[in-house]
């Protein structure tokens, strides 16, 4: 199919909490949302670039940007059977995977949707209803952390997460697991260690934890590896991999055991196809990783999980948590920590257009 017009949309929605992690603080946010245009058909995608170049480089503005003047004037007219054919013109795009992800995210939404079958069936995903898990902010203490755990556990969900950071990890694990002897508890670090911090990992043993996410640089693999051989509990890496073959690196040196996977952070489906290859090849778990998204990006998060190798739940969570109103239908609510795969063609969600032309606070068109 010939791509004809690419649509970027900025809208402003505000979280229903305040979301601390170690390199910040997000409530309100700006959500990008990314339409493919072409035979008559139209898919959608969000981009996962934040405000902030806190978690990755690319913030919205340099994803506009390379959007609007690299990948858009490299694809749009071109006749497309494939999403690789796609990716294949955008090669000389050095990084901003976030950008090129969310152009190559929609494009197998417009193809899903042409063929009228759910996203999922085009990934060779193996499952439609997804279990999910929940990602907590670091809070104001260790009191509140124990209790909000408690409510997501009463919930259903089925893993709780905690973020930490130096002065806020060993007390908050231990609190929690404490109350919480048998759950499914992990923490995510957000790169906010060093290797000469692994007396404080290793303390985090203690506690029988799932994984221990991205504790070191967002860049290093080889102190990973290190730390790893020091830690009983497996790290699950985030930041660090960017690509299969980040993946492939990462496992064979030991850099962790596990994958957080994010289609944005590895340039799209195609890529994080092929990471998920090549975790199932190492018999390393993975699973779907969030930032924060709306109706659109979540939806694209459970198709993703479908795949065989998405063992362990992953932040794709109720999107009633994160929002007062949701601008897709149907609500992604999971039910009893479960998440049912929407089953329309494409992504299997709509947009609430009235809604979403409140929120809008810019939008640009351009055409082949
Ligand atoms: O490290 O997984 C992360 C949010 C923004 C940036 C990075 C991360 C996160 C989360 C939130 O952990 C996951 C979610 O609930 O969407
Ligand atoms: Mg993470």
């Amino acid at each position: 199919m010939r791509i004809d017009q690419i649509e970027i949309r900025e809208l402003a929605m505000r979280l229903r909490f305040r979301f601390e992690t170690s390199f910040g603080v997000e409530q309100d946010r700006r959500i990008l949302l990314v339409r493919v245009r072409g035979d008559g058909g139209e898919g959608i995608s969000e981009c996962v670039a934040g405000e902030f170049p806190g978690y990755a480089y690319e913030t919205r503005d340099t994803a506009w940007g390379v959007i609007r003047d690299f990948v858009a004037p490299a694809v749009l007219g071109r006749e497309y059977h494939t999403p690789q054919q796609l990716l294949h013109d955008v090669r000389l795009v050095r990084g901003h995977n976030m950008a090129v992800a969310a152009v190559e995210m929609a494009f197998w939404d417009l193809q899903a949707k042409s063929l009228g079958v759910p996203l999922w069936h085009l990934l060779g995903g193996v499952r439609t209803e997804v279990p999910v898990g929940v990602s907590l902010g670091i809070q104001a203490s260790a009191e509140e952390t124990v209790a909000l755990a408690g409510e997501h556990l009463e919930q259903g969900y089925r893993r709780v997460k905690l973020k930490i950071k130096p002065g806020w990890d060993v007390d908050v694990v231990e609190a929690v697991r404490e109350a919480f002897p048998n759950a499914d508890l992990t923490v995510d670090a957000n790169s906010a260690y060093r290797l000469v911090d692994a007396a404080t990992m290793r303390r985090l043993d203690a506690f029988g934890l799932s994984y221990i996410e991205q504790p070191l640089a967002h860049d290093d693999l080889i102190d990973h590896a290190e730390l790893q051989r020091q830690l009983s509990t497996a790290i699950c890496l985030d930041e660090s991999i960017h690509s299969a073959e980040d993946a492939r690196k990462g496992l064979q040196i030991g850099a962790g055991r596990v994958i957080n996977v994010k289609v944005g952070r590895v340039r799209g489906y195609v890529a994080a196809r092929r990471l998920h290859d090549v975790a199932v090849a190492f018999g390393a778990p993975v699973w779907c990783g969030g930032m924060l998204e709306s109706g659109v990006g979540r939806a694209h998060n459970l198709h993703v999980s479908t795949m065989e190798g998405f063992v362990l739940p992953g932040d794709t969570s109720s999107a009633s948590r994160y929002w007062e109103e949701d601008i897709v239908e149907p609500l992604l609510d999971a039910v009893d920590g479960v998440q049912r795969v929407p089953p329309g063609a494409g992504i299997g969600v709509e947009l609430k257009h009235d809604l979403v032309e409140r929120l809008t606070q810019r939008v640009e068109t351009y055409s082949a």
